[in-house]
């Protein structure tokens, strides 16, 4: 069911902490951990604890915690020190947008130029 654990999930793996990761920040609500395979200096995925399989149903479904995420996402960027030069927070949502894990996640990006268009 959307918003408990899910057994075959990696990033409920994560939250549980079955699964090891490099996290940078926790609060009650979210955990942030670097990317298993870095797309530049800063990449940071951001989470809620709570499963839901993408940013738009974790929207619909607690806006607080959505919120939480955003917060979070702004807070790596800040102690990364890529606030200053700009980063990015991506949520892929949807296979043909390239996500793989459906546990909700937003990417912070930064530490190096990011193009516009994003391809
Ligand atoms: P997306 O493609 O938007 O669903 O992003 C999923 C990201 O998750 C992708 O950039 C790689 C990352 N990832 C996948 N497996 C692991 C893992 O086991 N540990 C960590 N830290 N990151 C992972």
């Amino acid at each position: 069911m959307a918003g408990e654990p899910q057994a075959d999930c990696l990033f409920c793996k994560i939250v549980a902490g079955d699964i090891p990761a490099t996290v940078v920040r926790e609060t009650e609500t979210t955990v942030a951990f670097r990317d298993i395979n870095p797309q530049a200096p800063t990449h940071v995925l951001v989470i809620p604890r709570v499963h839901y399989r993408d940013a738009a149903e974790l929207a619909a479904a607690d806006p607080a915690v959505t919120a939480d995420v955003l917060v979070e996402a702004g807070r790596v960027a800040a102690e990364d020190k890529v606030d200053s030069t700009g980063y990015r927070i991506v949520f892929n949502t949807g296979t043909g947008a390239g996500q793989t894990v459906f546990h909700a996640h937003a990417h912070v990006l930064g530490g190096r130029g990011l193009e516009w268009p994003p391809g």
